[in-house]
């Protein structure tokens, strides 16, 4: 189900976040259920129009921003900033294709901001604040992905997603505890060494789920979801997904919010929805908790270190 929180591209927003927005469905409409709290996913966040704009200027950006990531195959940009070693962004301006036409950052914190009576309820409301200061991308080809990981406690605990170009299989981890039991333990020995390994701290072997998440979505992760889980891409070249567990591929947890009428029939009718990866670029909007300004070092959420 379209968002249509998009902009204008001659920069008449006037229909952007306007009373209009109230007619949309906000944030707990796109809830991922059976999920520890909590996860998001908004298919059709932005057009075709602004994906293909956005991936040009992703592309046409400086040689020197693409860095390459440590196994020496996908790569990443940051824009707003980078992380000290002491986690402290060291900000920089956002480039204008992150604040103008789209205005990317602006429709998250508006989506965000539409909390609704059941999110109030959960006091959930006080977290969906998002001041994006950093922007992190990732760009994918087909068979590369990204290890079980934790952002960590240098950002807010509410990150948002947004997938271009392809789509990709999200996986969900949750670390093995000693009070609580863990699911079947199937994974072949190498997966299980290898997460085991990636942490520090023993990781379940198999996912706790699987999100597919399609190009021009917005997937939001926060609270437990973001502290205390991890996520991951498998390295893969094509994925296979199912609603409902006894098919080939993995369950996709959010399937009753693709929104999507080809993977709909495909589901309905062969069980499965089979798709080869393309080049996916990711775009992950976070706050990081503590930033250098102008000289002085300050913390802005708490104000527990300030060197001035
Ligand atoms: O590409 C994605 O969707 C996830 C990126 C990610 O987890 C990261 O860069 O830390």
């Amino acid at each position: 189900m379209p968002v249509a929180l998009h902009n204008e591209p001659d920069g008449d927003h006037s229909r952007s976040g306007s009373s209009s927005d109230h007619n949309f469905p906000t944030l707990e409409h796109f809830r991922v259920k059976h999920l520890p709290p909590a996860a998001y996913y908004i298919p059709d966040f932005i057009t075709q129009d602004e994906e293909e704009f956005l991936l040009r200027k992703i592309a046409d950006s400086p040689q020197p921003k693409w860095k390459s990531v440590a196994s020496g195959r996908s790569r990443l940009q940051y824009w707003g900033g980078t992380m000290s070693k002491n986690s402290v962004l060291l900000p920089e301006p956002f480039p204008d294709f992150l604040t103008t036409y789209p205005d990317i950052i602006e429709r998250i914190q508006r989506f965000l901001d539409r909390t609704d009576e059941r999110s109030e309820a959960t006091n959930e409301s006080s977290t969906s604040v998002l001041a994006v200061n950093q922007v992190l991308v990732n760009e994918y080809q087909p068979g590369q992905g990204i290890s079980p990981h934790e952002d960590g406690p240098a950002f807010q605990p509410l990150v948002a997603t947004l997938s271009l170009g392809s789509h990709t299989v999200l996986d969900l981890h949750h670390y093995l505890s000693a009070s609580s039991p863990s699911p079947p333990m199937t994974a072949s020995e190498a997966q299980a060494d290898q997460v085991e390994r990636l942490s520090g701290r023993p990781i379940a072997a198999i996912p706790l789920a699987h999100l597919l998440v399609m190009p021009r979505s917005l997937l939001i992760l926060s609270s437990t979801l973001y502290t205390s889980h991890l996520h991951g891409i498998s390295e893969r070249f094509e994925d296979i997904v199912s609603a409902a567990p006894g098919h080939e591929g993995v369950v996709a947890a959010n399937a009753d919010l693709l929104g999507d009428a080809g993977i709909a029939d495909s589901l309905r009718n062969n069980k499965v929805w089979r798709q080869a990866r393309g080049t996916r670029t990711s775009l992950t909007f976070r706050h990081a908790n503590r930033t250098l300004k102008g000289g002085l070092l300050s913390m802005t959420a708490t104000g527990a270190l300030r060197r001035h």
